[in-house]
């Protein structure tokens, strides 16, 4: 397996300035015709320059140069390339090639979902469809025709503009569409299949009106009006804060089954998983409807942030995923709560990114190297590059990053380019430096920043002493000190904002640097990177009361949520030593129940911020602030600090349950969402306590729920607890919801997180289960994803279960899926981080996944890091 670097980068030698595809879609097969407008680029190459394409599953068919049909002898065609000698500099090529989408279990290239054929061509998909420069920069103008049955596929769909459709011969029809806008093979997509579609219309900021679909399988028909609602906000917010209008006369959306990634971005032609589709309120979750919300945003963003403006190479990928994601976090703040989403983004970074970039994947937000594409579609790339750019809009200010955003279109509309283009742009329209701020995109880790005060009430003079550090790794052994964006205020003991000069941007550059505050001659509590103004771990000298204060006082929502988390790591840390060393643990700590307390009131004005505040950090996020893990520890003090507060509070948390009880299971908007959210989450607490009262409670709660929301809640909840009303709900809810499948997703999830201090044996039992199977990523997720990431205990069970259980679904995933299986892998990244018992083990099932049998480029890539 061959490694790809950044450094290698050249210019294509040959450029498409056209394809026309013509598919032929039958049962056991399809045929592609490909012709191509040729042309060679003279800036690196000349006549001795052979033409080289990639392709990969495919059987070629026949070969036309220039009306000349060429014998096998006259090209190349191995190792997964498609080779012309010798070629003039300009000539049409047409390539017929013969698939298999039947047999296509990877889900990349052209595929079936059911009885839908549809494609997935990003990253590298398009080569297993026909031979092309498969490489982002290489932008064409599509056209496609589409043949297949007519009863089978009644719609035929691929970019761009619709052309022609007619009837012909053996009960099979044509449709003609054409892209007007040049693409990368990535972009491309096509779906034939026994669809029905909901339209409606969108008219854009200069009159022009757009023709919106979404198609999905007839019985889904009714789940479709939540993602329509999205994509016309999503239309208009992007016109109203980006000045960004829609291209096409058309945008359409498809829902399919089986799907790796959550959706696609193709022009015109978004195909998505029906998880980010399908919502009504008795199957799908608030989480659900807002996920659809935001994904549904992001793709329609994708527009112009990755299709017209795309990226030169795959090292850039965060060019377009960083600033879409940026740009979708936005959307969603705007039409929900701003310190809501800025909550639930930063817990996502701290447990999921914060660990990838201190184990065996750590990379760069723009990689150096890569063996398989596929396994870059990360944390860093996605949520770290969002990050970034966050960090250059709080940099610039927002007006002076739109009109930085403006200089980007009007520059490279239509072009492919860099993450070192979208920076220089930035720093053109707006005068600011940003040198020293693009270590960002190029060295790896999560820097550590360090604050000490030291106040003189004397002389009124505050000051605060920051120091920066970012281990070595892999990628660099030495880290330079970054350009970090800290935003301050000062908070007076009444919780008032202090106006001083130095409040607000301060620029930390150096390794170390201090912030003098003049005129303080009172006890003040500064409150530091105020909306986590840069993704970095943050020391701080807080006493517990600062924290208490901060939590309850500080104007800047997200830290007060960010008190509350550091207030709750530092009792598990405190009753973590306690078990550690073997001592009785006592009872929480007065002062974390008298915040608790306190919260609980907040939360009477502001419920979704509430829940987020009293929610405990989970066992992962715990497990990220040690550098030996201790599974059973933190699962035990977890446990016992949310029945130390559930006893504490659990009137309260009735009466509160009680008065958010009223509101419509119809009713989506984020109000109700908020009741409902803090609602489950203190009826999680009382289901904590595990008492036969409880128990009827909560399946008193499961039984009456007319919303999947409270449905799946309080069976989450139930299945944490030892009644037998746990055996009962679960086998309730199945037989309600098995025609469902993204509601039996849940079901399978629900018992993969739970009871993990039970083994493994009750994942490998439902692993056996009839619904289960390795060929629908989503039911791979919902089973052997949730245990992996999200059960700690189970996954980690002393004995090793959990291990083998997991490493023989990737082994036989592997087979079919590579993809979905390297991203299993990532489970075993941190074995070094466990007891001596656990390493090997861990250490034992990467050895067996890697030599058992001849593995795929995606899982050998993630194995042998985490191995190294
Ligand atoms: N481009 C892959 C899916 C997404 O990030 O939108
Ligand atoms: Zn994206």
């Amino acid at each position: 397996h061959t490694i790809k670097y950044l450094k290698d980068y050249r210019q294509p030698e040959y450029w498409i300035d056209s394809i026309d595809l013509q598919f032929d879609l039958h049962e056991d097969h399809a045929l592609v015709k490909s012709l191509m407008k040729i042309r060679r680029n003279n800036e690196i190459a000349d006549a001795q320059t052979p033409l080289v394409f990639d392709c990969e599953a495919l059987e070629i068919v026949s070969v036309i140069a220039e009306d000349m049909i060429l014998c096998p002898g006259e090209y190349g065609h191995e190792n997964n390339k498609f080779t012309l000698f010798k070629v003039p500099e300009t000539f049409t090529l047409e390539i017929t090639t013969r698939i298999k989408p039947q047999d296509n279990t990877a889900l990349s290239g052209l595929y079936r979902s059911g009885g839908t054929f549809c494609t997935q061509c990003e990253a590298e998909g398009f080569r297993r469809i026909t031979c092309f420069p498969d490489r982002p920069d290489v932008m064409t103008t599509y056209s496609c025709i589409i043949t297949a049955d007519k009863e089978k596929y009644p719609v035929l769909l691929s970019n761009g503009n619709l052309i022609e459709t007619g009837d012909l011969d053996h009960g099979r029809h044509y449709a003609h569409w054409k892209d007007p806008f040049k693409k990368p093979s990535y972009l491309f997509a096509l779906v034939a299949g026994n669809l029905v579609c909901i339209e409606d219309t969108f008219k854009t900021c200069s009159n022009r009106l757009i023709d919106l679909r979404i198609y999905v399988e007839p019985e889904n028909k009714d789940k479709c009006g939540h993602a329509m609602t999205a994509l016309k906000q999503a239309m208009a917010w992007d016109e109203e804060k980006f000045g960004r209008e829609y291209d096409l006369d058309l945008y359409q959306i498809v829902a399919v089954n089986d799907f790796n990634m959550g959706a696609m971005e193709n022009k015109g032609l978004n195909v998505f998983n029906s998880k980010y589709v399908l919502a009504s309120t008795e199957t799908a979750t608030d989480i659900d409807f807002m996920g659809i919300q935001g994904v549904i945003a992001h793709e329609y963003f994708h527009n112009w942030t990755g299709n017209r403006v795309t990226l030169k190479n795959w090292f850039q990928l965060s060019l377009k995923e960083g600033l879409t994601v940026f740009r979708d976090q936005e959307f969603t703040s705007d039409m929900n709560s701003r310190a809501v989403k800025r909550i639930a983004d930063v817990r996502k970074l701290r447990a999921g990114q914060f660990s990838e970039d201190s184990g065996p994947m750590a990379h760069p937000v723009r990689p150096e190297s890569y063996m398989e594409m596929n396994n870059f579609y990360t944390m860093t790339v996605y949520d770290k590059g969002a990050e970034v750019i966050r960090m250059i809009s709080l940099i610039l200010g927002s007006e002076r990053f739109r009109q930085g955003m403006d200089l980007y279109f009007e520059k490279f509309d239509g072009m492919a380019v860099t993450t070192e283009d979208f920076v220089a742009t930035m720093e053109e329209a707006s005068g600011v430096d940003l040198g020293q701020f693009r270590l960002w995109y190029s060295q790896s880790g999560t820097p550590r920043v360090k604050m000490v005060q030291t106040h003189d009430l004397q002389t009124g003079t505050l000051t605060l002493n920051f120091s920066q550090t970012t281990p070595g790794d892999k990628n660099q052994k030495e880290k330079s000190a970054m350009h970090i964006p800290v935003q301050i205020g000062l908070l007076d003991k009444d919780g008032n904002e202090i106006n001083n000069p130095n409040c607000g941007l301060f620029h930390l550059k150096t390794k170390t640097d201090s912030l003098v505050f003049e005129n303080v001659p009172e006890k003040c509590i500064p409150s530091i990177f105020r909306g986590f103004s840069a993704p970095v771990k943050i020391e701080t000298d807080y006493s517990d009361t600062d924290l208490a204060f901060l939590m309850a006082r500080d104007t800047d929502p997200f830290n007060r949520w960010d008190a509350a988390q550091q207030l709750y790591f530092r009792e598990i840390d405190r009753l973590l030593e306690k078990t550690q060393k073997k001592e009785p643990l006592g009872g929480v700590s007065p002062h974390v129940l008298a915040a608790f307390d306190l919260a609980l009131d907040g939360a009477h004005t502001d419920r979704a911020l509430g829940a987020k505040i009293l929610t405990l950090p989970d066992e992962n996020e715990i497990g990220e602030n040690y550098e030996n893990i201790d599974v059973e520890g933190i699962h035990r003090v977890r446990c016992f600090l949310k029945q130390g507060i559930a006893q504490q509070v659990r009137e309260r948390a009735m009466a509160i349950i009680n008065e958010c009880a009223s509101v419509p299971a119809s009713d989506i908007s984020f109000a109700a969402m908020a009741k409902r959210s803090l609602k489950n989450l203190l009826i999680a607490y009382v289901g904590s306590l595990d008492t036969p009262a409880d128990a009827d409670f909560v399946f008193e709660k499961f039984n009456q729920a007319d919303s999947m929301t409270d449905e799946i809640a309080a069976l989450t909840t139930l299945s944490q607890m030892t009644t037998d009303h746990r055996t009962v709900a679960l086998e309730r809810f199945y037989n309600k919801w098995k025609k469902d499948p993204l509601v039996i997703d849940k079901w399978f999830s629900v018992q993969a997180v739970a009871r993990g201090d039970h083994g493994a044996g009750e994942v490998v039992k439902l692993s056996g289960h009839p619904d289960f199977s390795l060929k629908n990523p989503n039911r791979v997720r919902s089973l052997v994803g949730a245990f992996t990431f999200q059960n700690p205990m189970g996954f980690h069970t002393p004995g090793g279960e959990g291990y083998t259980f997991v490493a023989d679904q990737i082994i036989a995933l592997d087979r079919s899926n590579p993809q979905i299986s390297a991203r299993l892998v990532s489970g075993f990244n941190h074995w070094k981080r466990y007891d001596k018992n656990r390493q090997s083990r861990m250490q034992q099932e990467l050895k067996r996944i890697i030599t058992i049998q001849k593995p795929s480029r995606d899982v050998y890539e993630i194995v042998s890091k985490a191995l190294d």
